[in-house]
């Protein structure tokens, strides 16, 4: 069994920190400029929901539902744009959590969309490579310009 470091641990909170204070559903390392397989998530967006932070080490996806959902997606790292994504509606992962222990779980509605979006994000990936070309264009460009302006200002 892979032991869990203090360091993992800590990322683990201030991840988690960031993304409630963003605020946001889900939140991978390299989005933290951390090339570490982590993602926190907490996809309990219900006004009277109790909160479940989950951190999921080297998560996998080991099995996906012919279903198939549709959610407008949106991404901290491409602010202020959002777009539909067609993307299996259930999905079963295995990771390590914080005691280095293995889990395996089945998600579905939001929870399902979020850790596949998550999980894209370590392997590089962002839910805009989904979209026609004509439409992923149109974003990045926009964040090229909004990345121009960032650096002049
Ligand atoms: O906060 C987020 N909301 C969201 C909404 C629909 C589908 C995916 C997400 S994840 C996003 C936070 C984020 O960018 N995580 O990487
Ligand atoms: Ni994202």
């Amino acid at each position: 069994m892979a032991s869990v470091t203090d360091d993992l641990r800590r990322l683990a909170d201030d991840m988690l920190e960031t993304m409630y204070e963003a605020p946001g559903i889900g939140l991978a390392a390299p989005q933290v400029a951390v090339m570490s397989r982590m993602v926190v998530a907490d996809c309990e967006t219900g006004e009277d929901a109790k909160p479940r932070p989950i951190v999921l080490i080297n998560p996998q996806v080991i099995w996906t539902s012919e279903e198939r959902s549709v959610y407008d997606e949106g991404c901290l790292s491409l602010p202020e744009h959002y777009a539909e994504v067609e993307r299996p509606a259930e999905v079963e992962v295995e990771w390590m959590d914080l005691d280095g222990k293995t889990q395996r779980e089945k998600f579905d509605g939001l929870w399902a969309t979020c850790v596949q979006h998550e999980i894209d994000h370590l392997d590089g990936k962002l839910f805009i490579d989904y979209l026609k070309p004509l439409k992923r264009q149109m974003i990045t460009r926009k964040m090229q310009k909004l990345k121009r302006e960032l650096a002049r200002a």
